[in-house]
C-alpha cells in the first residue's frame, strides 16, 4: 500500500515537492492551499504526468483539510517567503499565525502523522508545531540542515572540481545566520577539507553557504529557493517512508543533547518510519560547542517572541 502524504501550501515549494514525490511513485499525495483552483490545477497537471513518467500515485488538490485525513506524513510549507533584504526571522509574526492554524487542522485530521516543517523561520516554526500538536518530539522535524549542507557541498565541489557526491558536509545549528559549519568533520572521500583547502577559502565558502538562501532571494526578487529545499524534503520523506534509518541533518527538539534543552536546532538525526528515531551526538570542540549553543540561544529568542507559554 502506498503511503499518504499531504503537503500544505501549493506555492512553488509545495508544488515542487508534490511533483518530486509523484515521480517517486510510492505515495498518494494531497496538496492543500487556501487559494481556490491553485492546488487543484497543480494536482491535475502533476497527475497527468503519471502516464509519461510511469507513476500511479494519486494526487488530489483541495482547499479543505478533510482530504488529508490519516496522512502518514504532513509537510507544511504554508506562509510567506522573505523579500530581498529580509532575514528569515522577520517572518515570525506573519508565519506563526499561519502555521498555528495549519497545525491545528493537521492534528485534527491526522493525529498520528509525522510533521515535516519547511516554513520560516524554520526552527521557531518547528517549535510552534510541536507546541500546538502536542506530538512527541520524534514526530516533528524540520527541513533545513540537508539544504544548508547541500549548499556547502555544492560550493566545495565547485571549488575542488570534484563530484558533489564525494563530499560529506557537516552543518549544525539554526537555519539562519548563526548556523555552524564544522570543516573539521566535512570530508571529501573521507579526507577532511581542512587538509585540502586553505582556511581563508573555507571561510569564504562557509560565508556563502550561510547567506545561501538570501543570495537566491536577491536573484529571484519575488520568493525564495524551492528546487533544493524540495529535494531536501524528499530525502527526508524517503528515509521515513522506506524506513531507511538514514543519518541526516535536521531540525530536532533537543532535551539536553549537546547541552541544549527545550529548543529546536539542526543536528544529525536518524530518520526512519517513526520519524526522529535518534539524535546523534557528535563530540564537538569547546569552540564548536559554544557556537552551537549561541545558535540555539538565537532560536530561543525567536521562540520567546511567540510567547507559547
Ligand atoms: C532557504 O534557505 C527558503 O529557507 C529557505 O532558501
Amino acid at each position: 500500500m502506498r503511503s499518504k502524504i499531504s503537503i500544505i501550501g501549493a506555492g512553488m515549494t509545495g508544488g515542487t515537492i508534490a511533483q518530486r514525490l509523484a515521480e517517486k511513485g510510492y505515495a498518494d499525495i494531497v496538496l492543500v492551499d487556501i487559494i481556490e483552483g491553485l492546488p487543484q490545477g497543480k494536482a491535475l497537471d502533476i497527475l497527468q504526468s503519471g502516464p509519461v513518467i510511469g507513476s500511479d500515485s494519486s494526487i488530489v488538490g483541495t482547499n479543505s483539510y478533510k482530504e488529508t485525513a490519516d496522512s502518514n506524513i504532513v509537510i507544511i510549507t504554508s506562509g510567506v517567503p522573505r523579500k530581498p533584504g529580509m532575514s528569515r526571522d522577520d517572518l515570525v509574526y506573519t508565519n506563526m499565525e499561519i502555521v498555528k492554524g495549519v497545525t491545528e487542522n493537521v492534528v485534527k485530521y491526522s493525529p498520528n502523522c509525522i510533521i515535516i516543517m519547511l516554513t520560516n523561520p524554520l526552527d521557531a516554526m518547528c517549535q510552534l508545531a510541536l507546541h500546538v500538536s502536542k506530538f512527541p518530539r520524534s514526530r516533528v522535524v524540520g527541513q533545513s540542515g540537508i539544504l544548508d549542507t547541500a549548499r556547502f557541498r555544492t560550493f566545495l565541489a565547485m571549488e575542488l572540481n570534484i563530484s558533489v557526491e564525494d563530499i560529506s558536509a557537516f552543518i549544525l545549528g539554526g537555519h539562519g545566520d548563526t548556523m555552524v559549519a564544522i570543516p573539521r568533520l566535512t570530508t571529501v572521500a573521507g579526507i577532511p577539507i581542512t587538509e585540502l583547502l586553505p582556511k581563508e577559502k573555507i571561510d569564504r565558502i562557509v560565508e556563502r553557504t550561510v547567506k545561501g538562501g538570501g543570495e537566491i532571494v536577491s536573484l529571484l526578487k519575488t520568493g525564495s529557493a524551492y528546487y533544493a529545499p524540495s529535494a531536501a524534503v524528499v530525502q527526508m520523506v524517503d528515509a521515513i517512508v522506506l524506513d531507511k534509518k538514514k543519518i541526516l541533518p535536521c531540525a530536532a527538539y533537543l532535551d539536553g543533547e549537546y547541552g541544549i534543552k527545550g529548543v529546536f536546532v539542526g543536528v544529525p538525526v536518524k530518520l526512519g518510519k517513526n520519524g526522529i528515531e535518534q539524535i546523534i551526538e557528535v563530540k564537538l570542540t569547546p569552540e564548536e560547542s559554544a557556537a552551537l549553543k549561541k545558535s540555539a540561544e538565537a532560536v530561543r529568542e525567536l521562540v520567546n517572541i511567540m510567547k507559547l507559554g
